[in-house]
This record gives structure tokens, sequence and C-alpha cells, in this order.
């Protein structure tokens, strides 16, 4: 993709030179951030086309604005393609965020003040279900379930007496950083047994959902939200997919509910990613997804680290650095020393984790992002044992550098934008 017809190096040479930099950042790093992914040429071309100087509140043959007879078409091709993909009833492709769309399911689905089950963030959960200070947890009231001590999983027999005792208005399930598989049929049990609605935050899991790498949420919820941009490897933003019960109540949350125009220019990029997952090649990218996950926990767990819940079953592995054999460094430590080394992750809270949310004693790690530019087992295997010497030797400088160059060296065989010119 070339930028040569615009004439924002020389209209807006620091910007210029920032994205320059950027797409420089991503092609010679190791992308290891669970919910990243590099979308399409394609994907990127409708993102930065005429669309977005449209205004198109409403939806497709009932809009608020003249002029919308082409992007009527783009949102419904969105619509039927991401129907197609869920085998959903409904869609709604309109909102900006996957923030957005949960805070478009709840408007729809509970009255404020309402009982919430959901997640806990320091389990893995999300933001957007009920943190304090959230938008969330400010209008609702918030009970949540965590993970067993011992297996580090969902205990769905304690779950549904937290349920049967809370007694709430909705049951939410989805998580950021959550290894293992969501049992999406007892989670909707649950729910009916206590009275509750079923929302599912698919965000994470979304793309193996759609390659059937995941068990489906889909038939078992009353509404499902995700975002685009993660496994599901399409442009940033949100999107709904609900039962015929379920959708005119959704619609009408998003617009007017909690936005107004959509970026129809994203909506269009939605459609081309949609169209990408409904490729055969698509199922074969999410099953390298997670094989590489499975290769690079392999590695990890034999080098004497420990991952929470022993393993993983998706597309990220958890990192817990304490431990008899861990190198005993906080998840901060661990994202600069593997920064500086050319490998991008994420501190992230582990379960019961005693450090605070901004040192944290673990590290989130995953595969979209790397298997997209193609890596495969021999590369994770090459990141097993870099990853571990850089955890190890945290401050010894010209390891990390040494790292550096090999990471560089290994990102220059896997081009990411390899026509591109920023
Ligand atoms: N912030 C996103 C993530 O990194 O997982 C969703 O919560």
């Amino acid at each position: 993709m070339s930028l040569s017809a615009s004439n924002l190096p020389s209209q807006d040479p620091e910007i210029h030179q920032l994205l320059h930099q950027e797409w420089r950042r991503q092609e010679d790093g190791i992308e290891l951030i669970a919910s990243e992914n590099q979308t399409s040429p394609a994907v990127m071309q409708a993102m930065g086309s005429t669309l977005t100087n449209k205004y198109a509140e409403g939806y497709p043959g009932r809009r608020y604005y003249g002029g919308c007879e082409v992007v009527d078409q783009v949102e419904n091709l969105a619509k039927e393609r991401l129907k197609e993909l869920f085998q959903a009833y409904g869609a709604n492709v309109q909102c900006s965020s996957g923030s957005q769309a949960n805070q478009a399911a709840l408007l729809a689905m509970v009255k404020p003040g309402g009982k919430i089950l959901a997640m806990d963030l320091n389990h893995g959960g999300h933001l957007s279900h009920g943190h304090p200070k959230n938008a969330s947890g400010v209008f609702y009231q918030f009970a949540h379930y965590g993970v067993a001590a011992e297996t580090e999983q969902i205990d769905y027999d304690l779950l549904r007496q937290q349920a049967l005792d809370y007694q709430p208005d909705l049951l939410l399930a989805g998580a950021s950083a959550y290894p293992r598989f969501l049992d999406f049929e007892q989670l909707a049990s649950i729910a009916r047994e206590a009275g509750a609605l079923f929302l599912v935050d698919m965000a994470h899991i979304a793309g193996l959902v759609a390659a059937g790498l995941h068990p489906s949420p889909v038939p078992h919820a009353d509404v499902c939200t995700m975002t685009t941009h993660k496994t599901l490897r399409g442009p940033r933003g949100g999107a709904i997919v609900a039962s015929k019960d379920w959708i005119k109540a959704i619609n009408s949350a998003v617009f007017p509910g909690v936005q107004g125009g959509p970026l129809m220019h994203v909506v269009a990029a939605k459609a081309v990613a949609f169209a990408e997952a409904l490729q055969p090649e698509f199922r074969q990218y999410q099953k390298q997804v997670v094989a590489n996950a499975q290769t690079l926990a392999q590695g990890l767990l034999e080098r004497g680290h420990r991952l929470v819940s022993g393993g993983t079953d998706n597309h990220l592995l958890l990192v817990d650095l304490r431990g008899p054999k861990g190198p005993g460094i906080s998840g901060a430590q661990a994202e600069d020393a593997l920064h500086a080394a050319g490998i991008t992750v994420n501190k992230n809270l582990i379960p019961f984790d005693p450090a605070k949310p901004m040192l944290t004693s673990g590290i989130r790690i995953g595969t979209p992002a790397v298997t997209t530019r193609g890596f495969g087992a021999e590369e994770m295997q090459r990141l097993a044992e870099w990853m571990d010497a850089v955890l190890r030797h945290s401050e010894d400088t010209a390891l990390l550098k040494q790292v550096r160059m090999q990471v560089e060296e290994l990102c220059r065989q896997f081009p990411i934008y390899p026509e591109m010119e920023v």
C-alpha cells in the first residue's frame, strides 16, 4: 500500500514521521500483546477511504441524513457477513469499540441500578465489566466471580451457587486474560437457573469462535459483544450479535442509546475483515494461532516458568513470574526488559495477585499478531528461548541488546506489510 498520492509528508512532516516510526516499530519488533493483531492492507484501505466523510445516523433505509445510498449497502454487507460468520440471527456493526458495545448491551438489557454478575478483572475479566471507575460499575450493581485457587480456572459449581445467592438480572461472561475455554453451555444454564439474562463478551476469542476453534457462545447467549481487531483481525472497533428477542433493543441502544453517527469507513473495513474471516485460510490461521500458543507455552514450561492454569486452550498464556523456578521479577520489570529486547508484552495481574495493577506478578502473552506475520513452531521455540534468557537476566543490557538484534533479524524474514512505504 502506498501513500504517495497523499501530501501528508509535506503537509504534516511531524505526523508523517511518527507514522513511519510506528510502521518500523511494528515491522522490527515481536508483538505479543494478546489483544493486538495486524489487519490486511485491504482493511486499511477501506479505513482510509472517503467513507470517513459521511454522516449516517440511523440504520440502512432509515437514516437521519441524505446521501446514504452507498453506505447503506456497505452496512448491510457488513451485517450479513457478520451474521454468516457467527450463525447469528441479528447483527449490529456500528459500535466504535468493545467498551461501547458493552455499554449498549447493558443499556438494552438491564435497568440502571440492576444487578450484574461478571468475571473479576483481577482474575482475567474486562474493565468494562463493572470496574468501579468504568461507567458499567457506576450505573449498575456488580458482583464478580473469579477462578478457583487450586485450578486457576472457573469453578462452575461455585459460580452456580454465587449466581443463585446473588440473583443477578444478568450474567456476563468473557475475559481478557483467561487462557482456557469458557463453557458457554454451562454458563447459560447457570443464568437460566438464576433467572438472569446471559450476555457474552467474546472480544478476545471472536476469531477462534468464527473459525470453530472455541465453542461458540452464540447459540447459548441472548447477546454477544465483541471487538473486531483482536483475533478477528479487522479494524479497531466493536460489534454485536443478538438473538431474535434482543436485536431490536440492541439496535436502539447503540443508536440513539450510546452513539451518534457510526464510523462508516470502519464499518466498511469491518465488512472486508468479515469476508476475510469467512475464507478457509482464516481457519488455518486460527489453528496456527492456537498451535503457536501451545508451542510457546511448552517452551516456557520446559524452562521452568509457571503458567497460570498450567497451559492454554486458546491464543494467550499468562506467566506467573514468581515461584521457586520463576525469574522473580515483577510484570512491570518483565515488560520493560522484553521491550528492550524488541519483544512487546503487557504486564498483567494474575489470579490472587498481591501486587498492584501497575506492577503485577505476571505477563500476558498472545500469538495472534506473530501468527499473522507467519511465525510457526520454529519461531515460537526461538521466542521461548529468548524470553527465558531476557526474563532471567533482565538487567544484563548486553544480553538484551543481543536478543534485540536477533529479533530484528528474524522480523526481517517475516515482513508484515512488504509493499508498504510510509
Ligand atoms: N483492553 C483489551 C485487552 O487488552 O484485552 C480488552 O480488555
